[in-house]
């Protein structure tokens, strides 16, 4: 395949190829741009640029590309036994120790997992358990789960109904009965003349008035993502996760954090909720989990829960194919023992985190950004036409595909949600690749600068 030229990639891709999250015109158009090969921090793509992944991937590799040792654990799993299931009271020993793996790196609430393939099935996963277990609790009327709008939790039917991305909702009659939407934390869009503490909280209290909307004893659960990622890396003020637990416990309700982006260091701690301090009851994870490597996910399920699925008995209708696939499974073995082994997150937490913010801290200068966000590896740049009035462009979106595109041509990937840049680094990235990183970016401001003066967007 890699003596096609770029070309001849691109007509059979727009043959043939239905790409995700993506407009099959507008593609068919520009052509895709065709990734090949990968190392470390470094994408190569098929006219050999050499590109800098800003986004590890979809927000997974964090242990950067050609990890020999991931592709050795696949390999000699491959060898030993491909496939085999986790259903009907059988398990694979891959299965099995990574199950005890995660034990060991979550909270201590934490001892058992259910596995899946992906982020979007942990996510189905959840809304069935919780719902299972209130069954079990002699309260099956407590079905309604809240989520937030604007927050992802993947693409399945459950997945995008629980996210609150309202073109996703509107494609598809979603969201499917039983879910609500409260607002996001995000105080650069939403705070106004509130201090982002006055906003956090008032945010939070949401979660309150919604409950008592809906009625205390119909609500089964809260979700939402420690930082949201794909709603634009909003890293909501202090107050609001507090003030979320001690609602969700006044009301008895579970509390699920969303660690598909967030887990496995992404903020400098294993896990989100411990960034912040909260002490969830269910936990959907992937991504990082292998570093993107095999497609792999799961559901961490609190001991609180777990005791009562197991001591009420009864079999749980639900499973995949691949769920505890052992090849995915061995390589995430090896993923959080490399994660250990090398002190990776303890790297992010204590050295990578403080320089990161504070390189892109030096873009809050640029005339186009209106606020800098960053926590551990992730980080946000909001690009306005007016930076003390906080207001956005009128055709929100416009720029930031300029920008990304920019980002690009200079030899960074970075995502646009709407106009505010986003970035979430593989977490083995080198000072001096931040440094190239932010450099880049700053260069692809300059020129998105440039084409705003030009078509006098405002
Ligand atoms: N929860 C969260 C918090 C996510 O970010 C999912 C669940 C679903 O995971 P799967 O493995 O089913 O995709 C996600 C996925 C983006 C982007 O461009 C983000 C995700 C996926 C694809 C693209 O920001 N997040």
């Amino acid at each position: 395949m890699s003596r096609l030229t770029t070309s001849e990639l691109q007509r059979l891709d727009s043959e043939h190829y239905l790409h995700p999250f993506t407009d099959f015109k507008q593609l068919a158009q520009r052509g895709a741009r065709v990734v090949t090969h990968a190392d470390g921090v470094w994408l190569t793509d098929s006219d050999g640029n050499r590109i800098l992944d800003g986004m590890a991937g979809l927000w997974c590799v964090a242990l950067g590309y050609g990890r020999k040792e991931l592709a050795e654990a696949a390999y000699r799993q491959m060898l030993d036994l491909p496939y085999y299931n986790s259903f009907f009271q059988c398990a694979t020993p891959p299965a099995i120790q990574l199950a005890q793996r995660l034990a060991e790196v979550t909270p201590p609430q934490f001892n058992r997992v259910f596995l899946t393939g992906s982020g979007s099935e942990a996510n189905d996963t959840m809304l069935r358990l919780v719902r299972r277990y209130w069954q079990l609790r002699g309260e099956p009327e407590r079905n309604v789960i809240i989520g937030r709008w604007n927050g992802y939790h993947g693409s399945t039917v459950a997945g995008a109904s629980l996210g609150g991305m309202q073109p996703m909702h509107e494609q598809g009659g979603l969201p499917i009965p039983g879910i609500a939407h409260i607002n996001q934390p995000y105080w650069f869009e939403r705070g106004g003349d509130l201090s982002p503490a006055e906003f956090g909280l008032r945010t939070a209290r949401e979660l309150a008035d919604k409950i008592e909307e809906i009625g205390p004893r119909r609500v089964a659960a809260f979700i939402g993502e420690p930082v949201q990622g794909a709603g634009g890396v909003i890293i909501p003020p202090e107050t609001y996760w507090p003030e979320i637990q001690r609602i969700c416990d006044h009301y008895g309700i579970l509390l699920v954090s969303d660690e598909v982006i967030c887990g496995f260091g992404r903020t400098g701690r294993w896990f989100g909720c411990e960034h912040f301090g909260t002490r969830p009851d269910l936990m959907p994870i992937a991504k990082a989990m292998s570093s993107g490597y095999l497609p792999i996910g799961g559901l961490m399920v609190a001991d609180r829960v777990a005791q009562v699925l197991i001591a009420e008995g009864g079999e749980f209708y639900h499973g995949f194919t691949y769920s505890g696939h052992p090849v995915a499974c061995a390589v995430a073995v090896a993923n959080i023992d490399i994660l250990r082994r090398e002190k990776v997150i303890e790297r992010v937490r204590e050295e990578l985190a403080g320089y990161f913010a504070a390189r892109l801290r030096t873009l809050a200068e640029h005339p186009l950004v209106g606020e800098v966000r960053a926590v551990g590896l992730l980080g946000a740049l909001e690009l306005v036409p007016d930076k003390p009035s906080r207001r956005f462009f009128r055709n929100r979106g416009e720029v930031g595909t300029v920008c990304r595109d920019l980002c690009v041509a200079n030899g960074v990937v970075s995502r646009a949600v709407r106009d505010t840049m986003i970035c979430a680094p593989p977490l083995v990235i080198t000072p001096a690749e931040i440094d190239e990183l932010v450099s880049r970016l700053g260069r692809a401001l300059d020129q998105t600068a440039a084409v705003i003066a030009r078509e006098g967007w405002s």
